[in-house]
């Protein structure tokens, strides 16, 4: 099942089972063993973001005084990101309707009450590309407008488990999340125990092609 939040924009509810979420969510605990959690910062005042982050796949997305931008290793250990989940990469062949694979998937962390504001991801060359976002733990609203600022905005409350599919028309439109509500199942069993995670809060990730032009 799929909805046409708007053209370009379609949302899948439930697109994973709780079975595949619970394998996506180990995976990820994987990912964030080998490469921990980091708190961005603003380009130019330093400021730290409240949402915390890492990476998987040959480019990850980072953001500290000097600019966001993507690169191939990890800002605080200096290592490679880790391959992509399998379950993340497999939604993408699934649900991206793109025939090249993704070059990045970003993993925002959200604390209960941590936000992101409203924004563009216009950081990646291929534009062409959709992103493919999947959520795991907490309830989260979503807020999302037009490719002007000032445009007007709606919401939809993204669930565990649910996919979003931004391509097309929709791929510069501005969009955040305003709230993330409380008590997710993403840290129910062994992952609980992982460095870096929040006990209970949200994670997203995000799957994206990429293919260069601001890269470190
Ligand atoms: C619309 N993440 O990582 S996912 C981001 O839930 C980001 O963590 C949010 O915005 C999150 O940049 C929203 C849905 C989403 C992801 C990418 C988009 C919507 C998008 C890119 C372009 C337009
Ligand atoms: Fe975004």
């Amino acid at each position: 099942m799929s909805v046409a939040l708007a053209p370009g924009l379609i949302h899948h509810p439930g697109f994973l089972d709780a079975e595949a979420r619970g394998t996506l969510a180990g995976q990820v605990a994987a990912v964030l063993a080998e490469a921990p959690p980091f708190t961005p910062t603003m380009p130019r005042t330093g400021k730290p973001f409240s949402v915390r982050m890492s990476n998987a796949g040959p480019l990850g997305w980072v953001s500290d005084r000097s600019g966001y931008r993507y690169q191939s290793l990890h800002p605080e250990t200096g290592r490679p990101w880790p391959p992509m989940p399998a379950v993340a990469f497999t939604a993408w062949a699934a649900l991206s309707g793109y025939p090249d694979p993704p070059e990045a998937c970003l993993i925002n962390l959200y604390a209960p009450g941590t936000r992101m504001g409203l924004h563009q991801d216009r950081d990646e060359a291929d534009l062409a590309a959709p992103v493919l976002s999947l959520s795991l733990g907490a309830p989260a609203l979503f807020r999302y407008g037009g490719l002007r600022r000032g445009d007007p905005t709606r919401s939809v409350r993204l669930m565990p488990g649910d996919a979003l599919v931004i391509g097309g028309p929709a791929r510069l439109i501005h969009h955040g999340i305003d709230r993330i509500f409380s008590d997710g199942d993403l840290l129910s069993g062994a992952e609980a125990v992982l460095p870096g995670l929040p006990l209970s809060g949200r994670c997203n990730l995000t799957l994206r092609r990429v293919t260069c032009a601001a890269v470190a």
